[in-house]
């Protein structure tokens, strides 16, 4: 498609936000803003309200009035379906904003952010089917005098607090299902990367979902996500990003009892049996790791490698990753984009120096890619890595690969599950009886057989362990935002008690 033409110019001008509260545009006013350098270019891209805790309570109270007065819950599930195909186009009428400025506040790849765009549209198709499908359950054998009904409700208001890494799709993951569940919301995404959220806001007005019911409030996590963590009105929160805060958000959590959804961080194996296709399992661990520039929840940040194999495979890893264009976001070709933040490069970088010292072998990579601009890290591996060294327990969200090797089937399972979290695995073999064993032995919400980061909004996606709680998308991430009420209706004369 001539989108992919050439490389994309920086534009001009920064491009101002308000925040977006009961279907209209807030000015900054007299609040302080925070002004977004573009990650690979180090110039000012973007500029967003720094909203208060007050404009947060506001926002809680329209989205709480917009689901009381059922405005939008006590609509059928087929206009709620429009709203949400209608909300599919504007995405597709605008996905070459959403993608510029999703790559120039994240540093992500103009290809991928294009692809990730158009991804979104396609979860808004799947969950106007789902608000459709979404029903309960009837009991017909309580006997001729009791019918039993188990119907299903909005949970009420959302609280959605979203991270930097896929500021776009992630927030796409819930927020169609949220709206198809009939809750209304009130999302904050991170400081750093609001603008497509700020701009779904406009779609979905646009779309026709009524006023209040999808509200955007911007600004500093340690205020208003906090805030929004400990909030009395809010009835759940889904919480997207590091484990820290989740557990922050677990422990505030307990004001009001609020339902929590949790997708934490991953530390995921991804497992190389001898008798794999070793050409296409060395591609997939390459894209497993280099895939956002390894600032991804479900990134294959462990190799675990059969011993009979593991010098074959470690040449074939280091000529694949040679080939990797890590580079300027707004060149098509690039693969690799900047790390999102001067922190997040800064944790990256020190956890490549701590794996050196921890004695671990360098296979490639190590440091950051020099550039005039920008912050970028060329993709790194590690061999001869043991599980006690910290580049192998801990999360270090980068491009960074560990290596360690195991004999048996056993061994394999054993170190595949030697981590706190449990959000997704990769299996790579020819011997479907072994991926079988594998896929069932090992602890992840998400697995992979001979492929990683695959798969669509059918599916339910979740972690096991310290990686999270619920599930988002598939008819699960429909029902996840449900209560489930048990009614009794009965039938005939009353059998009377006095
Ligand atoms: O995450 P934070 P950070 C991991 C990854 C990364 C680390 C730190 O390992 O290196 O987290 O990233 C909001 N109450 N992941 O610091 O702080 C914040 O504004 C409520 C994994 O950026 O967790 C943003 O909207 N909210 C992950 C969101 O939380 C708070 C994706 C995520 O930011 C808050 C991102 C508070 N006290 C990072 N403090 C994944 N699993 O995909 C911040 N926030």
């Amino acid at each position: 498609m001539e989108m992919n033409a050439g490389k994309l110019a920086l534009p001009e001008t920064v491009r101002e936000f308000g925040f977006f509260v009961d279907g209209k545009w807030i000015a900054a006013g007299n609040r302080r803003v925070i002004e977004r350098n573009s990650p690979a270019h180090d110039v000012p891209v973007t500029r967003i309200t720094r909203c208060t805790v007050d404009d947060l309570n506001q926002a809680v109270r329209v989205a709480r009035d917009a689901f009381n007065d059922r405005r939008w819950s006590g609509l059928s599930g087929a206009d709620r379906a429009t709203v949400l195909l209608r909300a599919a186009e504007g995405i597709r009428a605008r996905a070459e904003e959403l993608a510029l400025l999703e790559t120039l506040e994240s540093g992500k790849g103009i290809s991928q952010s294009r692809g990730e765009v158009l991804g979104a549209a396609s979860i808004y198709e799947y969950a106007a089917g789902a608000a459709r499908a979404l029903h309960g359950e009837t009991f017909n054998n309580l006997g001729d005098n009791l019918i039993g009904l188990v119907i299903r409700e909005p949970i009420g208001v959302v609280g959605l607090i979203t991270p930097w890494n896929f500021p776009f799709f992630i927030l796409s993951e819930r927020v169609p299902f949220i709206l198809a569940s009939g809750c209304t919301v009130v999302a904050k995404p991170s400081e750093v990367t609001s603008a497509t959220t700020l701009v779904m806001a406009e779609i979905l007005a646009e779309a026709g979902l009524p006023a209040g019911v999808f509200n955007v409030v911007t600004g500093a996590g340690s205020e208003i996500g906090q805030a929004m963590t400990e909030h009395d009105d809010i009835d759940m929160l889904s919480f997207t990003g590091s484990t820290a805060v989740g557990r922050r958000a677990l422990l505030a959590s307990a004001g009001n009892f609020k339902k929590l959804g949790l997708e934490l961080g991953g530390k995921n194996p991804q497992i190389v049996f001898a008798d794999a296709d070793l050409n296409e399992a060395a591609d997939g661990v390459v894209f497993g790791i280099c895939f956002n520039a390894g600032q991804c929840c479900v990134s294959g940040s462990r190799l675990i490698v059969e011993k009979s194999v593991a010098v074959e495979f470690e040449k074939l890893l280091a000529d694949k990753i040679a080939r990797v264009r890590v580079g300027d976001p707004l060149d098509p070709n690039t693969q690799v984009g900047a790390i999102v933040t001067s922190q997040q490069n800064d944790t990256i970088l020190s956890y490549i120096g701590r794996g050196m010292a921890e004695g671990a072998r360098l296979v490639c990579g190590g440091g950051a890619l020099e550039t005039e601009k920008g912050q970028f890290i060329r993709p790194t591996v590690f061999a001869d890595v043991r599980m006690d060294m910290a580049v192998a327990r801990e999360e270090i969200f980068g491009p960074v690969l560990t290596i360690s090797t195991f004999e048996t089937f056993e061994e394999a399972i054993e170190l595949a599950n030697d981590t706190v979290y449990g959000l997704a695995a990769s299996i790579w073999t020819k011997n479907l009886d072994k991926a079988t064993s594998a896929f069932r032995r090992v602890q992840a919400g998400r697995v992979w057989v001979n492929t990683t980061i695959a798969g669509g909004p059918e599916t339910p996606i979740g972690g096991f362990k310290q990686s999270g709680h619920g599930r988002e998308t598939g008819i699960y991430g429909v029902e996840e935002y449900t209560e489930v009420k048990t009614v009794h209706i009965a039938l005939g004369k009353r059998d009377l008690w006095v």
